[in-house]
Formats: structure tokens, sequence, C-alpha cells
């Protein structure tokens, strides 16, 4: 009987209420159906050097297969490679890449690691999924052990444009431990033709069709899978209203104030710092909103020990400061920051209680937020969502109002435009918005991803290119 087999570099712990992270929400949404093995490592790092065994964990229908990983693996793979090369170079930050050969040396090993972990585990006609910009080699250390399965890898960031990957160290390695793995998962049309286009200038990669792509002997499913949201669940979480949120929203009612909403990682590829400066424009630009508009920042702590993470901390805490220092008065402050993560049922009912939603990161994957904003909204007096257009969500939900998220002067218009909008608009584009996430919803995702890669032609790799 088939089984699916998640790797991935986190395994979240199964119900855990204040799961961050889209990754760990996408996945658990998808495991909650049928039988299925998560195998990856447990978030601890083991004092001394030896490699700890991993701990099986039998739930309902998961088996959960987690590890430690040594201090050493932590500093040159998660931190190093992972977060100082591919992270900072797929979202076209090459300017932060850190890149030293220990990172690239631990990055493989740690590949090999997850894939000897799993590979005893594996049933014949087990279905293995691989998550994220961590495991790019994983496939390729699998076919070294001899596995035939079908492996698919789904990249959950963007993939950059074909002078960007072939600035990051390593991309022909990269490249080769790709096309080791049976279907290539993106999450927009445009990260798919950034990786065809790249595939064209530094390989020699045959093109069969819009889906198959040929390399060494080896035929290889490609496409976009725009990751969903289970919108049900989200709603109701945003329905059953917290007393404290309903309490402040009435208090805003009477006051009429304005409310703004952001939830991201701290993460400088989410734009934090460029959207408060864009809220400082607006009540520069807009004086009628001084007194009334609010900003929350919902910010959780993300890689502290990354420098760019504690800098970008920094700049944004100076920022908030500054737009309070310009505008507080005794019994309003326009931004209010909260640097910790909040857990998620708080978080679905202050999404529905804020009229405007603000998710403009710099450069996004996708951005499960956009889309859990939308589910939250009260379909009769839903609020507005200003989205940036280098979210990969920006290619679904086209009836937000998209903004380009570098121009400070552009978001504020947008804030205005939200603030102002009709109800009728807002209920036209929130219907649009919400038929468009539930057609695409985490189920779907799932399904489509899978159904693919059961269609993937399956080739035992004879040859393992370096
Ligand atoms: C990566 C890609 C892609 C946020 N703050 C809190 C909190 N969250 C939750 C959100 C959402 C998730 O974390 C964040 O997901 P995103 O998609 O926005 O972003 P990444 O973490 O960067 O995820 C991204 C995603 O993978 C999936 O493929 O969309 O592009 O970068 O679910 O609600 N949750 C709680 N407290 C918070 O304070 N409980």
């Amino acid at each position: 009987m088939e089984r699916l087999v998640i790797i991935s570099n986190r395994v979240a712990e199964i119900g855990e209420k204040t799961q961050i992270g889209g990754l760990a929400v996408g996945i658990a949404d998808a495991l909650r159906r049928g039988e299925g093995l998560w195998v990856g490592w447990n978030g601890c790092v083991s004092s001394d050097d030896e490699y700890p065994a991993a701990r099986r964990r039998d739930h309902k229908t998961v088996t959960t297969l987690t590890f430690s990983l040594t201090q050493e693996e932590h500093e040159n793979y998660y931190l190093g490679f992972s977060n100082r090369v591919l992270w900072p170079s797929f979202h076209y930050r090459l300017d932060l890449i850190e890149f030293n050969e220990d990172f690239a040396q631990a990055y493989a090993s740690v590949n090999r690691r997850f894939a000897r972990i799993a590979f005893p585990e594996l049933k014949k006609d087990d279905l293995i999924w691989v998550h994220d910009y961590h495991l790019i080699g994983v496939a390729r250390e699998l076919r070294k052990l001899g596995s035939n399965h079908k492996i698919g890898f789904f990249l959950h960031i963007p993939f950059p444009s074909a002078e960007i990957f072939s600035a990051v160290p390593r991309h022909e390695w990269l490249r080769n431990c790709l096309l080791e793995f049976d279907l290539i998962g993106f999450q927009t049309s445009r990260d798919l033709e950034n990786f065809r286009f790249y595939l064209v200038e530094n390989s020699d990669v045959e093109f069969i069709s819009d889906d198959l792509i040929r390399a060494s002997g080896r035929t290889i499913r490609i496409g976009a899978f725009p990751i969903g949201i289970d919108v049900a669940q989200f709603a109701e979480m945003a329905e059953k209203v917290d007393d404290a949120v309903e309490l402040e929203r009435m208090r805003r009612d009477v006051l009429g104030r304005i409310q703004m909403i952001s939830a991201d990682r701290l993460d400088y590829s989410k734009g934090l710092p460029d959207r408060t400066r864009a809220f400082l424009e607006f009540l520069n630009t807009y004086p009628e909103y001084r007194g009334c508009a609010e900003y929350l920042q919902i910010a959780s702590p993300s890689r502290e020990d990354v420098p760019a993470y504690t800098e970008i901390k920094a700049e944004l805490e100076q920022l908030a400061g500054a737009v309070n220092g310009k505008y507080a008065e005794f019994n309003w402050s326009p931004v209010q920051y909260i640097n910790r993560s909040i857990p998620r049922d708080k978080l679905a009912c202050l999404f529905r209680a804020s009229r405007i939603g603000l998710i403009t990161p710099l450069r996004d994957g996708m951005n499960l937020v956009a889309k859990e904003y939308v589910a939250a909204q009260h379909p009769g007096d839903p609020g507005v969502l200003v989205l940036s257009k280098f979210a990969g969500a920006a290619e679904q939900l086209r009836e937000a109002l998209i903004v380009n998220p570098y121009d400070a002067g552009e978001i504020a218009a947008a804030m205005k435009r939200a603030a102002t909008m009709p109800l009728q608009e807002r209920r036209e584009r929130h219907q649009r918005l919400l038929e468009r996430i539930r057609r695409t919803d985490a189920r779907w995702w799932q399904t489509t991803f899978l159904e693919a890669l059961r269609k993937a032609p399956c080739g035992f790799s004879e040859t393992i290119r370096d």
C-alpha cells in the first residue's frame, strides 16, 4: 500500500498550538489525512559531537522520526549554507551571502545523514516528498543508497532569476542534485520559468514538453503548485472571537479607529522596516488618520543566531519608536509592535478584527498570511488585503491591492484606498479572493503535487553526477 514519507528540515510537534512557519502548517495539514512517516530534525542541538539516535513517535496516523543536529552541523549546515547562502540568495539578497567551504561540506553531509536515517525505513511503494531549500541533496543521497522510489521536491521559497541563481556558490552542484528528483515543484509559474531559463542557459537538459525535461537519461517532471491553507479551519478559529479582541474591537468602533495588521517572522525578506516607513508616509501624507489609524505589527522572533536578523530587529525597533515618537498622543500609539509569537487562534481573531491586512514582503515564495487574512474575514464586512507584487501569493490573489513594497508612497496610497473602500467593493473583492483560496487550498496543493509525482516517470539513476 502506498505511504507518504515526508522529509523536511524541521518536524513540528503534531498538534502544537503555537506552531509557526508556513512549512510546518502546510505539512501538518497534508499529513492529517492518510498514513504517513515524517522524518527530520527535532530542533535540538546536541552538546557533543556524537550523532544521537533518531527517535520514533507514533501519533494517530503519522509516525515521526526525529533527531538532533550536532553543534557543527547546526553551525555550518543550518545557520551556514542554508541560512547564510541559500535563503538570502534565493530572496535576491546576494549582498547578504556569507559563504565558506565548511558550509558546503556540512550541507552535503547533513543531506546524506537525512537520507541514511530515512532509507532503512522505506517500504517499496512509498512516495517520498522532500521539502525546501535545506534538503536539495537528499534525492541524490537516496539514489546512492539504492532507492528507486518516486521522490518529489517542493521548494517553498522563490526560485530566483537565472542570473541570481548562477551567482549562488555551488549552483551547478545544486542543479545536479535537483535533477535527481522525479518531480520538482515550485510555488509559482514565475519560479518555474526562472528554473527553466536557468537550465536553458546553464545545462544541456532537453525540454520534452511544458512539464517534462530530460537530463542524463532520466525524465523529470516540473511544475508550479501554489501552497494553500485549510480555509475552513482558519475561518472557524477567526469566528470564535476571543473576548479580549472583541472588547478591543468594540472600543475601536466607538473611537472610529482604523486597525491595520501584519504578522511575519522577523525576517529581512518580509519588508518590515519598509512597511513601517510606508505607514509613517501614510500619516505624513494623510493627516486625517493621525489619532485614529493603528498598525499592529506582530513580528515573531526568527533565526536570531544569524547576524542579519539581529540587525533588522534593531532597525525595526528604532523605526517603530520613531513613528510613535513623532505622532503618538497620550491616548493613542500609531504602531503597536509585538516581538513574540502569539497563539494561532488569537492571530485569526486579530486578522478578523483588522480593517487592513498589510502583507508587503520584498520577496516571498507564497506567503500564507495573505491567504489566512482573507480566510479570517467576515464576508459581510470584510477587510482589505494590501499585497506585495513580489509575494508568490500575488499571482493568485489579484483582487488584493497589489503594491510595490519598495515604494512607500504607493503603499501609503493603497492604505488610504483600503481605509476608504466602499463596502460593496470590499465584499466583491473578498468574495473572489475567498473563492480562489478555497479552490486551491491545502488539500488541493497536496493532492495535485502527489498526483503529479505518481505520474512522474521514475528513473533510477545509473550515474550520479557531482
Ligand atoms: C515559507 C516561505 C511560504 C506568523 N506569526 C505567527 C504565526 N505565524 C504563522 C502564519 C503563517 C506562518 O506562520 C508563516 O507562513 P508564511 O508563508 O507567511 O512564511 P514563512 O514562514 O517564511 O514560510 C513562504 C511558506 O513557507 C509555505 O510554503 O508561503 O513564502 O517563506 O501560517 O500564520 N503563527 C503563530 N503566531 C505568530 O506570531 N501561531
